[in-house]
C-alpha cells in the first residue's frame, strides 16, 4: 500500500454546476490529500495532449470542445493507493452505470458530462501530472491525520 499521486480534473460541468467543493470533499473524506491545486482554462493543445489516446475516437472532437468550454480544476491527489482509490470514488465512465455513492453515480449526467477525470494508471498519472503542474507547484507535507490513514 505505497503512497502515490494521481491527476484529477473537475471538468467544466462540475465547475459550472458549483460542485467543485463536493468533489474535493469526497476525495478528502476518503483520506486522500491535496498536493497541488489550480483553476485553469485548457486550450485545444493541452486538451489534445491530455486525451492523446482518444485521438482516433469518434467522440474526440466533441470531447475537446467540451473540456475547453470553461475552466477546469486540476488537482494532484496523493495517498496510499491514490490512483485506484480515486477511480473507485469516481465511479465508472457512464454515470448511468455508476454506483450510487460514487461521484459520477450521484452527480454525473452523461458519458461526456461526467464531472471528474482521474488518471487510469501510474504511467498516465505521471504523464498527466506533468502536463498541469511544475515540480515546485506540488507540495509534499504531512498532516497529523496521516497517522490514521497510512
Ligand atoms: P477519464 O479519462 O475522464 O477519467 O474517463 P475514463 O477513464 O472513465 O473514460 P475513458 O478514458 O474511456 O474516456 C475518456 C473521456 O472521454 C469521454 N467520453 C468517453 C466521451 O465523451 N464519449 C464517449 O463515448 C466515451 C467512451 C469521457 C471520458
Amino acid at each position: 500500500m505505497g503512497s502515490e499521486s494521481t491527476l484529477v480534473l473537475v471538468k467544466p460541468d462540475g465547475v459550472n454546476r458549483g460542485i467543485i467543493g463536493d468533489v474535493i470533499s469526497r476525495l478528502e473524506s476518503a483520506g486522500l490529500k491535496i498536493s497541488g491545486l489550480k483553476l485553469l482554462q485548457m486550450d485545444s493543445e493541452l486538451a489534445g495532449k491530455h486525451y492523446q489516446e482518444h485521438k482516433e475516437k469518434p467522440f474526440f472532437g466533441s470531447l475537446i470542445e467540451f473540456i475547453t468550454s470553461s475552466p477546469v480544476v486540476a488537482i494532484v491527489i496523493s495517498g496510499p493507493d491514490a490512483i485506484q482509490k480515486t477511480r473507485t470514488i469516481m465511479g465508472s465512465t457512464n454515470p448511468l452505470e455508476s454506483a450510487p455513492g460514487t461521484i459520477r453515480g450521484d452527480l454525473g449526467l452523461t458519458v461526456e458530462k461526467n464531472i471528474i477525470h482521474g488518471s487510469a494508471n501510474s504511467e498516465d498519472a505521471e504523464r498527466e501530472i506533468s502536463l498541469y503542474f511544475k515540480e515546485d507547484e506540488i507540495i509534499e507535507y504531512s498532516r497529523s491525520i496521516d497517522n490514521w490513514i497510512e
